[in-house]
Formats: structure tokens, C-alpha cells, sequence
């Protein structure tokens, strides 16, 4: 029997996730496979696997369910149905009931981010495993931490993901490698809040304020965000070259999730994306944006 386990690929929360079913598996001599995904790519995966995983385990963890996996529900039944499934997550799961009467163990939590969900569940003794999760928990609270928020970064480089996984499992928490990567990184970042600068706009939706920015793609959304959120406008949206949209707000009068399912996406109140199904540019970012507020401004989403 093997483990198999499917988490975000993109955060700490997730790629810890990864790491303590990885030192859990190596200490019970269990096989481990890595998924490393996110909310485009889970539906293709659970149908995938469902293809042909028989009698083993599988720990799906920071992810929640989405319009695409409702979409894959037959396949994530077969997948249920032959395998121990495990779903571990603390996003927002209203309107997911569907997946969660497929009889998978479904974990769960608010206060606790995935990682911390993962240690309790698989090594709730284990001093390095409960080491990851306080980390991923501190970047995913976006609480001040030193070292969880420069190993977002190393994530954030490109950084190889199964190395930074492979690492972490061992207790190997900083390194040469990672140094390099985090201070390659710095430049890339410095370059990234450059260019949001120069592609922002603060304008007046509905009565609220709302700082619109174009993102250089490697500036992550998280990032790309936190810094527009600086501005202390009400809600912020940061637009990717590709169509990708990130909504994060500072007035908890602004519902997030509403604002993006005027776009087709979803996510929390709190944060939430949709893809415009789109290329913007240089040359047509400032018509996206007056696009984006008048979309918003007559969704009727707004108190
Ligand atoms: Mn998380």
C-alpha cells in the first residue's frame, strides 16, 4: 500500500502538508507518491487517479472543493469507493456537501490551517512535523515569522518543489540552496513591487475604494496583494498577464467571494480569484480595469 498525496503546490501550507505525509510515510517504511496541485489542476488528478489507484491511501490536503471538482464528483465516488480517502482543509467548504457524502474521512478546521490538521492527524508527537505546521501556520495567518516568510520565498523563486519538500521532511528547515534562491528572489521581488507601482490605479467602486494593479506573473499573488492592500483601500485586485484575477480586501463590509463569482471564480470572503479568460497587456490594462469596476459596480454585490 502506498500514500498518496495530493496539496497545494503553491505555500507553505501546502508543501508542509507534503512534507509531514512524506515523514510520516518514510517512518512507517510506506511508499509515498507527490501531487503537486492546485485548484486548476485537482479535477484532472481525481480522475486520473481514480483510473487506477485500488486499496490505497489518499490524503488530499489545502485544497478546498471548487465548481471543477463538483464537475469530477463520479470520479472522486470511484476513487472513495476503492481507496481510503482523506480530505484535509480549513478553507470555506459551504456548498461543497456534495463531496463530503462520497464517504471519504473529511478533516476539518477554521482556526487551524492544513499542515497543523495533517501533524495532528498522522505525527501528533513528532517535534519536526509540529515544527512545519507552526510554520506553515504562521504564513498562512500572516503572522510575522522570519523564517516561514523567507522560505515562502524560496517557494516563490521557482524553487525546485520536491527538494523543497525532501528538505523540510528531514528537519532541514534552511540551507545553502534555499539562501541563494531567497536572496535571487529579493531582486525579482523589488523588480515585481516596481512594476505594480507603475501599473496601478485606486478607483471608486460603489462607494468603496478599490486599488487595482497589473502583477508581473512572478510576483505572486499573496505578495502582489499584501502589498496593494498597503494602500488601505477598501478591497484590492490584482490582475495577472494571463487573465488571472486576486481579490483581497481590508473592509470586511466586502465580500470577496461574491465579487469573484461576477468573474466565474470563487474562493472566501476574505479571498477569493477568477480568470478573465483574457490576455492583459501594457497596452490594454487600463480598459481592463474600468471593465473590472463597472462589472462590479452593476453586479449588485456591494452593501
Ligand atoms: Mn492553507
Amino acid at each position: 500500500m502506498a500514500l498518496h498525496c495530493i496539496a497545494h503546490k503553491k505555500d507553505l501550507d501546502g508543501l508542509g502538508s507534503h512534507a509531514i505525509v512524506r515523514r510520516f510515510a518514510e517512518r512507517e517504511g510506506e511508499e509515498v507518491v507527490h501531487y503537486f496541485a492546485d485548484y486548476d489542476d485537482l479535477a484532472g488528478i481525481i480522475v486520473e487517479l481514480s483510473g487506477k489507484l485500488r486499496g490505497e491511501r489518499v490524503i488530499i490536503a489545502d485544497l478546498g472543493y471548487n465548481e471543477e471538482v463538483l464537475s469530477a464528483l463520479e470520479a472522486l465516488a470511484r476513487l472513495c469507493g476503492a481507496n481510503e480517502v482523506t480530505w484535509v482543509d480549513h478553507h470555506d467548504w459551504q456548498g461543497g456537501e456534495a463531496v463530503l457524502e462520497l464517504g471519504l474521512r473529511f478533516i476539518h478546521s477554521s482556526e487551524l490551517c492544513a499542515a497543523e490538521l495533517v501533524q495532528r492527524e498522522l505525527m501528533p508527537e513528532d517535534a519536526i512535523a509540529r515544527e512545519i505546521a507552526r510554520l506553515a501556520h504562521a504564513h498562512d495567518f500572516r503572522e510575522e515569522d522570519e523564517l516561514a516568510w523567507k522560505l515562502y520565498d524560496v517557494i516563490s523563486s521557482g524553487y525546485d518543489k520536491m527538494s523543497f519538500v525532501e528538505a523540510l521532511s528531514r528537519g532541514e528547515f534552511w540551507n545553502g540552496e534555499f539562501e541563494e534562491a531567497y536572496r535571487k528572489y529579493q531582486h525579482a521581488k523589488e523588480k515585481g513591487y516596481a512594476y505594480l507601482e507603475e501599473h496601478l490605479e485606486v478607483r471608486e467602486v460603489g462607494g468603496y475604494t478599490c486599488a487595482l494593479a497589473l502583477s508581473k506573473k512572478y510576483l505572486s499573488s499573496t505578495l502582489a496583494s499584501l502589498h496593494l492592500q498597503k494602500k488601505g483601500t477598501d478591497f484590492v485586485v490584482v490582475v495577472y498577464p494571463d487573465g488571472k484575477l486576486s481579490f483581497r480586501r481590508n473592509n470586511p463590509r466586502v465580500n470577496l467571494r461574491k465579487i469573484a463569482q461576477l468573474f466565474g471564480g470563487g474562493g472566501r470572503e476574505v479571498a477569493a480569484g477568477a480568470k478573465l479568460g483574457i490576455e492583459v497587456t501594457e497596452e490594454n490594462y487600463r480598459e481592463v480595469f474600468a471593465e473590472i469596476v463597472r462589472r462590479i459596480e452593476e453586479g449588485g454585490v456591494l452593501p
